[in-house]
């Protein structure tokens, strides 16, 4: 209703329309503004800026699509897991990521752009998801390293998220982060069974694994801060609370004494305890690698996109009997 009226307005004179909504608009910004200083959380039904509803949905189906690429990788060792214990927490593991995804594609919903919208942006190429989920997952060692270092950097940029300004966000991430907890520490007491009770090339294809997850599991947090475009107004906006480089540092302290007790070396030899600052200092990340990758050219992208493409296409035939099954209770219900 509303957007018709303002339709029929347009036609009849649109300087008119600027006149009387400008004020009207900006009572509306100031209203938010002071929301989002005061720490209001925002709901779907509220009135936004129309770039902080962009910002979110970007974010948001980003986030929906990592989820959903990021069942690959795993996906791929769930009928070679080495027992029947481990392969149920995979395919566990693997069912809530797929949840998840259906929470975000939920919440990104909300802010007005369907389902189908985002998928298609992600099949052809122009949506991004978590550079992450375009490396390989050479040895059953990786799905551990995954769960503890890809899941640990995940919970770590995603409890923030639990506070977003945008309230189905902040909702959708408390669930997810309480089930992304019991995947980094399924991750880690795989990595340990293998280090205590292990042959010597279990240990071996650990150290391998972790060799290759380390600095691939760095860059998702982001570029440093100083090279973030979206940075600044997101942190203005309440979506993001804590800064990329900031995440960074947290995660590799974190992390530095798990490898300890691991009994695995994080491959970095400038990694050592700053007294001065309190933190772990760390080695130059390539980013050029990072670029690389998030442009589309790492060494999975492709194979995980052609996945995710022949998964959507062989999935139609149940999208279809679910709507008709869904159109049959409808007309059941109305009669
Ligand atoms: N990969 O200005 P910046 C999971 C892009 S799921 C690819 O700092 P922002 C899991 C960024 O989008 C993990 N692209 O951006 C699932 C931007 O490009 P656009 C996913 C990246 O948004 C299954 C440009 O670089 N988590 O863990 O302020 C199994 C400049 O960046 C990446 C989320 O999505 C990256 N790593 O901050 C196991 C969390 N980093 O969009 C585990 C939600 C940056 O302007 N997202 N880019 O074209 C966020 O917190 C933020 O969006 C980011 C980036 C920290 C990722």
């Amino acid at each position: 209703m509303y957007t018709q009226a303002m339709d029929t307005m347009a036609r009849e004179g649109g300087a008119k329309l600027e006149k009387v909504l400008r004020p009207e608009e900006q009572a509306l910004q100031d209203r938010f503004d002071a929301r989002i200083d005061a720490g209001d959380f925002i709901e779907a039904k509220d009135w936004m800026p129309d770039n902080y509803r962009k910002t979110l949905l970007r974010q948001i189906s980003q986030h929906a699509h990592s989820e959903i690429v990021g069942m690959l990788p795993e996906g791929n060792w769930i009928s070679r897991a080495p027992t029947l214990k481990r392969k149920a927490i995979l395919l566990a593991k693997v069912q809530d990521e797929g949840g998840h995804g259906l929470y975000l594609y939920a919440a990104a919903e909300t802010l007005g752009t369907s389902r189908d919208q985002m998928i298609d942006a992600l099949h052809s190429g122009k949506a991004k998801y978590s550079s992450i989920f375009n490396y390989p997952t050479l040895t059953w060692a990786d799905i551990g390293t995954i769960g503890w270092l890809v899941d640990g950097a995940a919970i770590m940029n995603q409890v923030p998220i639990c506070r977003c300004s945008f309230a189905p966000y902040a909702r959708a991430m408390i669930r997810i982060c309480r089930e992304e907890s019991f995947h980094q520490r399924q991750g880690y007491d795989s990595l340990l069974t293998m280090m205590r009770d292990g042959t010597d090339a279990q240990r071996a294809m650990v150290q391998d694994a972790v060799n290759r997850w380390w600095w691939p599991c760095l860059m998702m947090f982001g570029p440093p801060d100083d090279q973030s475009p979206n940075s600044a107004q997101g942190m203005r906006w309440g979506i993001k609370r804590v800064s990329n480089d900031t995440l960074r540092q947290k995660f590799v302290d974190a992390t530095v004494q798990q490898a300890q007790v691991l009994g695995v070396t994080l491959p970095d030899p400038d990694l050592k305890w700053n007294e001065e600052r309190q933190h772990w200092d760390f080695g130059a990340i390539d980013w050029s690698e990072f670029w690389r990758v998030v442009g589309g050219d790492g060494p999975c992208n492709r194979e995980r996109l052609a996945m995710r493409v022949a998964a959507w296409e062989e999935g139609a035939w149940v999208r279809e009997a679910a709507l008709a099954h869904a159109r049959k209770q409808s007309m059941k219900e109305a009669a």
